[in-house]
């Protein structure tokens, strides 16, 4: 009887312990206070997703304590030569895309004014270690010099690929969006704190 009785007490302090979680769906027309430039000003919201016209690291205030992150990356057309994704801490993931006019690598990079020295690791189509896709939901996450990154690109919940990359150093937390093409969009970006 003792335990049923502490167990909610306990889950409600798990609860208010990631408290930090947030989300956004993008159904609106403009980004908003939640969202503030690291490195170019042109994020932005088209058709009800994140976008960008030029290079662009936006972060997202509310999760500066999270350090795990899950968004739908997708191409609006064929595209050659661009990238977007998501960054945690000092660890981004950028979703690139090759000759196909599909994503055609994954890479673990280190977020653009890191101070990191690690030229980070792709996983590539020419390399066989993925198949191109258009559309992905990613979950990156980062746990010490570590970042994990699940790509799940048929909406399954399943992740086709599992990768993780060791930066050398403390990636810490904090979430961003990136890009440097409006062929690319993100939305139903989702945070949270996790061991
Ligand atoms: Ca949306
Ligand atoms: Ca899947």
């Amino acid at each position: 009887m003792k335990i049923s009785k502490t167990l909610p007490v306990v889950l409600s302090i798990l609860v208010s312990g990631s408290a930090m979680a947030a989300s956004d769906n993008f159904n609106r027309s403009t980004l908003g206070a939640n969202w503030t430039p690291l490195i170019g000003t042109s994020g932005k919201i088209a058709d009800n997703k994140y976008t960008s016209d030029g290079a662009a690291y936006t972060r997202f205030t509310p999760a500066a304590a999270d350090n795990q992150a899950t968004v739908t990356v997708a191409l609006a057309r064929a595209d050659v030569g661009h990238y977007g994704g998501v960054y945690v801490g000092k660890a981004s993931l950028k979703l690139r895309t090759a000759s196909s006019g599909n994503f055609e690598a994954v890479c673990f990079e280190p977020t653009v004014l890191s101070g990191l020295g690690t030229p980070g690791k792709c996983y590539t189509v020419s390399n066989q270690d993925i198949t191109a896709f258009k559309k992905a939901r990613v979950t990156l996450r980062t746990s010490g010099a570590t970042a994990f990154a699940d790509i799940d690109t048929n909406s399954d919940g399943v992740p086709e690929w599992s990768f993780s990359y060791d930066f050398g150093a403390a990636l810490g937390t904090g979430v961003g969006l990136l890009g440097n093409t409006n062929a690319v969009s993100q939305d139903n970006l989702k945070t949270s704190t996790v061991n």
